[in-house]
């Protein structure tokens, strides 16, 4: 009797736990394309596309080292397209001695994982996944007793167990974050190096028509696909970013340019997510680059703080948070989804160029999620499951567990600020000053009210003013409130009929493009 070996579409690693210590000859590996995965959020077409593709290499990698791999493929006429469904049936085909798993990062698929004894005679063993620094218990004693889980000290913590940057017990160059160097605004011509390109081969042209074929009407462009689908193929992007883009990955790393999708960002955070790249690994090879004086200390801090610091407090914020975040709403925010979050048709130039990138490459940068898009969903009151469900169904990197936190936490202060110590909310001047949007904008960025004035201006007051009782005795909102009570009581009135009249002419999305929001998340 074997072991069965079910491995999920994100955990595409040699080094997954769960392989680590069985025989070959003695173990089959269960992967499965199953539509409920695709289709409990209707998923991005690159992101189903990447995610098959990369499932499918994986196989044939396993397969060609000597595992044996059952594969159910989508089109398998007996695929039941749930994981539970296909564990029963791999469970009644190879009548295993144990069924070995590694934990999910969903709670969803966790939920359904923890009845999967139910329903087979033979143990069932969830394994940590080890791939993280942190592991969920670790985090959840780092938590305990603290009123706010900030980032900052968390990320401390993992320089000092991991050594990156760190020299003896201090930090390298004696502070522990460079951010504040890191936020530069575009020149004018500010254009990144070409990503490599990795143009599909077999396998990824024929799960892009299974995906035309079965997926059509999801969201999304699949002829510009280029993500890597492999450990290699990552490993050619990885050694791009360092040697291409990480020397001025920090500078830039906050500015927007109209048209420059990638600029200096490592884009890396799919293949990550899958498991085709180690972070600590690319950890260290950053700092190497800082050692042999190829990049400087801010870039390579704040590429690192990205991955041992805000990944891992993300996704332990995300297992100590659930299920309750996916439900939190502090700011009662009930405002349905706009459509133009789909179709990109707005006249707002950041908001129309952030959905096109999002579109066109199942990808946009931290600072178009969190500054434009996540923060115009934040001032316009936008119910936060609705805007949760639309960043896990367009990005390539996400996951329930890197985006909920993200989007709940940090772009919404729907946790109430568990997560983030004020609201990320930004008037246009922000948007103007990291951007190349706003002079091609039919708004005035400058003007603050009326029908022409950008309507992020007016949005911010009137958020700020709704919210009052929520919001205003936090002391980093301190000097906005005072701002306000001290403006004229008629311009005051202005700035509210603005947003008021752009609020009410917002169209709700056509519900077909998302879920059908069920009233909470169900296990599959
Ligand atoms: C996102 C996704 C999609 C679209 N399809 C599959 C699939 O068919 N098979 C699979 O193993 N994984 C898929 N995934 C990724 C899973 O949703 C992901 O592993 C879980 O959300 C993690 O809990
Ligand atoms: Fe966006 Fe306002 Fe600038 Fe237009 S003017 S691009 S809406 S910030």
């Amino acid at each position: 009797m074997t072991v069965l070996v079910p491995i999920l579409g994100d955990q595409l690693s040699h080094a997954l736990a769960s392989l680590q210590g069985c025989a070959k000859n003695d173990t089959i590996v269960l992967m499965m394309e199953v539509a409920e995965e695709a289709t409990h959020v209707r998923h991005h077409k690159a992101k189903i596309a990447l995610i098959f593709s990369a499932m499918r290499h994986f196989a044939a990698e396993l397969r060609a080292d000597g595992w044996q791999v059952d594969y159910i493929g989508l089109d398998d006429p007996e695929n039941s397209n749930s994981f539970t469904g296909e564990v029963i049936r791999a469970a009644q085909r190879h009548a295993p001695r144990l069924i070995r798993v590694v934990e999910p990062g969903d709670w969803r698929v966790e939920q359904a994982m923890l009845d999967w004894q139910t329903f087979t005679p033979c143990p069932v063993e969830i394994l940590p996944d080890s791939r993280f620094l942190c592991s969920r218990d670790e985090f959840a004693g780092w938590a305990a007793g603290r009123k706010e889980l900030r980032m900052e000290f968390f990320y401390r913590e993992m320089r000092r167990r991991t050594g990156l940057l760190m020299d003896g017990k201090d930090p390298v160059g004696g502070k522990w974050n460079y951010d504040a160097e890191n936020r530069s605004g575009p020149p004018p011509g500010l254009k990144g190096p070409p990503l490599p390109s990795f143009a599909p081969d077999g396998i990824t042209a024929e799960v892009i028509d299974l995906v035309e074929a079965h997926f059509a009407d999801h969201f999304g462009a699949l002829d510009r696909f280029n993500w890597p689908v492999t450990a290699g193929e990552a490993e050619l992007a990885a050694s791009a970013f360092l040697a291409e883009r990480l020397p001025t990955f920090g500078q830039w790393q906050d500015a927007m340019v109209r048209g420059q999708d990638f600029l200096f960002h490592a884009v890396l955070s799919p293949a990550i997510n899958l498991g085709l790249l180690d972070p600590i690994d690319l950890c260290r090879r950053a700092e190497a680059e800082y050692r042999a004086g190829r990049a400087p200390l801010a870039a390579v801090e704040g590429f690192i703080r990205q991955l041992i610091g805000w990944r891992e407090y993300i996704r332990g914020v995300y297992w100590l948070e659930m299920p309750g975040l996916a439900e939190d709403n502090f700011l009662e925010a009930n405002r349905p989804l706009p459509d133009f979050y789909w179709t990109g048709q707005t006249d707002m130039a950041c908001l129309a160029d952030c959905v096109r990138t999002t579109r066109d490459n199942a990808y946009a940068h931290h600072i178009q999620r969190l500054m434009v898009l996540g923060n115009f969903a934040l001032l316009a009151g936008i119910k936060p499951q609705e805007v949760a469900d639309w960043f896990l169904v367009v990005y390539a990197d996400a996951f329930d567990w890197a985006e909920l936190p993200n989007v709940a936490g940090m772009a919404l202060f729907a946790d109430g600020g568990r997560l983030a110590s004020k609201p990320y909310a930004a008037s246009g001047a922000y948007i103007d000053r990291m951007s190349t949007y706003c002079g091609s904008c039919r708004y005035k960025v400058k003007l603050k009210t009326g029908p022409d004035a950008c309507p992020f201006n007016s949005l911010y007051w009137h958020f700020l003013d709704r919210n009052a009782a929520k919001l205003s005795r936090n002391m980093r909102l301190a000097n906005p409130y005072a701002t306000w009570r001290r403006m004229d009581e008629s311009k005051r009135a202005e700035y509210l009929a603005s947003a008021e009249a752009f609020l009410q002419q917002l169209q709700p999305a056509d519900a077909g493009w998302s879920r059908q929001h069920q009233e909470e998340r169900s296990p599959c």
